[in-house]
């Protein structure tokens, strides 16, 4: 059968976050944000691990942008740093601070690269959080649009993509639900809570950006995990509907429709966990609708209706053992279970091309709009040989099978418009320091020795170049 092309303009990309690859952590006028704050609490990451230093892409800046033109890359998507921008959170800019993305986005046009801006990966200016409990509060609705404003003005120029809020799905769900990101709270209404104010806040984000950027393309970021039932009872297919309710639509309608769904708001409002909505935020959310949905995929989710106890919610592992899939399950309307029939890596992360096709067509049919894989990849224990090389083939058949799965979906009538694997460099995984690695190019350095931070291409990297080379051709 007749194999789809990639677009001649597919964004070949590869992706950061200002968080895990920055350090520089308090240099030139930067403030502290929540993340700064919460690692240099005891007992909250792997070896206490912390982003101070990260792999410097702050002052190693023009080495990393040069090996993304020797890999090729169209695009590369990264983070601005709120409070880097704003150290307060709002009130004075740092110039220094956009002089920063000035030079790295200068850098990347210069050598065609285009520039695909998240407005917030994760790092909240700590002033915020301590002023009024960050996006407990409404007034981050107008400070986040201040904050995005500033950045409208200095790169609306040249910068076409734009991703608003990343994985607001599985950062709060880590913040409120599991405890596991600061601000380390677990209260189902509260959850719910600070989730309505971040719909709002992305809507505001927009709305504005509309006005400002009329030219640009913006959408968020959502950790988008397909759900499976795990068997075909209709028992199992109401609590596999259950689950994709409250992991994936409650957020993806939010954020393209508008609005909550249905039966997961009812059974909310009945218990007294459902966000306070006022007068005025449905209009809100129906005026920041994005262009495209940013997807972030790493695994699916199987589902049966077997009942549940309230404590059942899995942590995220930090001591360095295997991890678990971060799971919200609701008591009594489903819960997660492994499934026989797929693969997991070394972090129990189901391993699962052909979901990421059934997952792009169900966004397609559900919401109509284009798709933009923003991450994928697989975390491993890479290692480095006496030679100085790493052999990373399972990340290349990891990324060649979604790369497959991509052109399936392309087959299948997704609008596609690029993928940036997940990560670029080594980069800090939030929780699990530097024995989960990512990258194309091996960093030099681990969670206790900074080491020389020298930048090592892996297998992949050189496989990736020649992927882009041909276009996604005979992958
Ligand atoms: C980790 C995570 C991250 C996320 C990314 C989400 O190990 O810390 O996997 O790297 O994938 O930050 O947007």
């Amino acid at each position: 059968r007749q194999i789809k092309d990639f677009p001649a303009d597919f964004l070949w990309g590869a992706a950061s976050a200002a968080y895990q690859v920055e350090g520089a952590w308090d240099a030139d006028g930067k403030g502290p944000s929540v993340w700064d704050t919460f690692t240099k609490q005891p007992g909250r990451t792997f070896k206490g691990s912390n982003g101070d230093v990260a792999v410097d892409h702050y002052h190693r800046l023009e080495e990393d942008l040069d090996l993304m033109a020797q890999m090729g890359l169209k695009a590369y998507r990264f983070s601005v740093s709120w409070p880097r921008v704003l150290p307060a959170g709002r009130g004075a800019v740092n110039e220094a601070g956009l002089a920063f993305y000035d030079r790295l986005i200068d850098g990347l046009l210069a050598r065609g690269i285009a520039p695909v801006l998240t407005l917030y990966h994760w790092d909240l200016p700590q002033a915020l959080q301590d002023e009024y409990g960050g996006w407990e509060d409404r007034r981050i609705i107008a400070d986040f649009a201040a904050y995005c404003g500033v950045l409208y003005q200095r790169f609306g120029h040249k910068v076409q993509h734009w991703v608003s809020l990343n994985e607001q799905n599985y950062n709060l769900t880590n913040a409120y639900l599991l405890g596991t990101h600061p601000p380390a709270v677990q209260d189902r209404r509260r959850f719910y809570q600070a989730n309505h104010h971040a719909f709002l806040a992305n809507a505001q984000a927009i709305a504005l950006f509309r006005q400002t950027v009329p030219k640009g393309l913006i959408g968020p970021s959502f950790a988008y995990s397909p759900c499976y039932p795990s068997g075909s009872s209709p028992e199992e297919m109401l609590a596999f509907e259950n689950a994709e309710e409250f992991t994936n639509w409650w957020w993806l309608d939010a954020y393209c429709l508008g609005r909550y769904p249905q039966a997961a708001l009812r059974f909310l409002q009945a218990n007294g966990e459902a966000p306070i909505i006022e007068p005025g935020d449905a209009e809100l959310l129906a005026a920041g609708k994005p262009d495209f949905i940013g997807v972030n995929y790493y695994y699916t989710t199987t589902v049966t209706d077997n009942g549940l106890d309230g404590q059942t919610l899995q942590r995220i592992n930090t001591t360095g053992q295997k991890g678990t899939t971060p799971s919200s399950g609701v008591p009594g309307l489903y819960r997660t279970t492994p499934n026989p029939n797929l693969a997991t890596s070394n972090w129990d992360w189901a391993i699962d091309p052909t979901g990421l096709r059934t997952g792009l067509r169900r966004l397609t049919s559900r919401y109509a709009l284009p798709l933009f894989i923003t991450e994928n990849g697989l975390g491993e224990f890479d290692q480095l040989t006496a030679d100085e090389q790493v052999h990373d083939d399972y990340r290349i058949d990891y990324l060649r099978q979604h790369l497959l799965a991509c052109q399936a979906a392309l087959q299948d009538g997704v609008e596609l418009l690029g993928y940036c694997a997940w990560s670029f460099t080594d980069i800090l995984s939030w929780l699990n320091g530097y024995q989960k690695r990512y990258g194309f190019v091996y960093v030099d350095r681990d969670e206790v020795a900074v080491r020389s931070l020298r930048r090592i291409p892996k297998d992949s990297f050189y496989w990736y170049q020649g992927v882009i080379a041909r276009g996604g051709r005979d992958l």
